[in-house]
């Protein structure tokens, strides 16, 4: 850690955290890592919970849900600007009381039912409180953004506590991911304005990729109904056998 001799961090870290951190002290850094790694154990904690979903979901339907995970913690430099924007102090309980994105997870399915059966499997868990939940698939962002986005808390066992810590999750079909990193992309490009007819197309392409979902789980009903039909013909078939032999 970047440190000048009187205790305090040095100018270039102090430069990077911005004007809201520059008196933070050797001992509260060390307290806000400690912080940092409850968040991302917080994190470990719910993707292991959906890679155990996954498993168990993929027996059953012969297909894996979950096409992707991905994790993050926000860094240090977004902590600080997103409580300034707020007007919050930069101390380690106006973090945990203020910002519920700390850490994240974002799981990608492969079908919309896939968001909804792996959401409800989640909170039928009882360790898992939720605490917050936006449903942008059911009501889309005006933009066209879609996603399923739920804050939780979960615990962290430590070795001599047990800690609550808040995750956000965001849960998304694999067009929903397409369209918002795409969308992402363009929107935080540097020196660029982003023009009205361009908003209208990014809209337009949002409207396709719900289309596109709606499709695939028309599919995968289908897939779902023949594959039940099937399973059904072969009880009665077993069935038929054993009367035949009964005979
Ligand atoms: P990052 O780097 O992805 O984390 P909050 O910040 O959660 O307190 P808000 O606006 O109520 O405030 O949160 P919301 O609506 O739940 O959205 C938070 C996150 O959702 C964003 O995090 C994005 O990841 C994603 N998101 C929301 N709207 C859009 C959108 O229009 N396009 C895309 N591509 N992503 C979106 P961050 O903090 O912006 O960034």
């Amino acid at each position: 850690m970047s440190q000048n001799k009187s205790g305090f961090l040095s100018d270039s870290m102090q430069e990077l955290l911005g004007p809201g951190v520059s008196q933070i002290s050797l001992e509260r850094m060390q307290e806000l890592n400690r912080l940092m790694s409850y968040y991302r154990c917080a994190m470990m904690e719910v993707v292991t919970k959906f890679n155990v979903l996954n498993e168990q979901f993929s027996l059953q339907f012969d297909r894996n849900p979950i096409t992707g995970i991905k994790s993050r913690l926000k860094t240090l430099p977004s902590i600080v600007d997103k409580l300034e924007r707020r007007g919050h102090p930069f101390t380690l309980e106006s973090i945990e009381e203020n910002l519920n994105d700390v850490a994240g997870v974002r799981v990608i399915c492969s079908f919309r039912e896939d968001v909804r059966m792996l959401s409800e499997a989640l909170m039928q868990q009882d360790d898992i409180i939720l605490m917050e939940r936006k449903d942008y698939i059911r009501n889309p962002k005006p933009n066209g953004y879609r996603s399923l986005h739920m804050i939780v808390s979960v615990p962290i066992f430590l070795a001599h506590e047990k800690k609550y810590m808040r995750v956000e999750i965001q849960l998304r079909t694999l067009a929903m991911d397409f369209w918002a990193t795409l969308e992402h992309q363009l929107r935080y490009k540097k020196d660029f304005d982003f023009a009205a007819d361009m908003e209208r197309e990014l809209y337009t392409c949002a409207h396709l990729s719900a289309e596109l979902d709606e499709r695939m789980d028309g599919l995968r009903q289908l897939m779902q109904e023949q594959n039940e039909a099937g399973h059904s013909d072969e009880k009665s078939i077993r069935w038929t056998d054993q009367s035949h032999n009964l005979r």
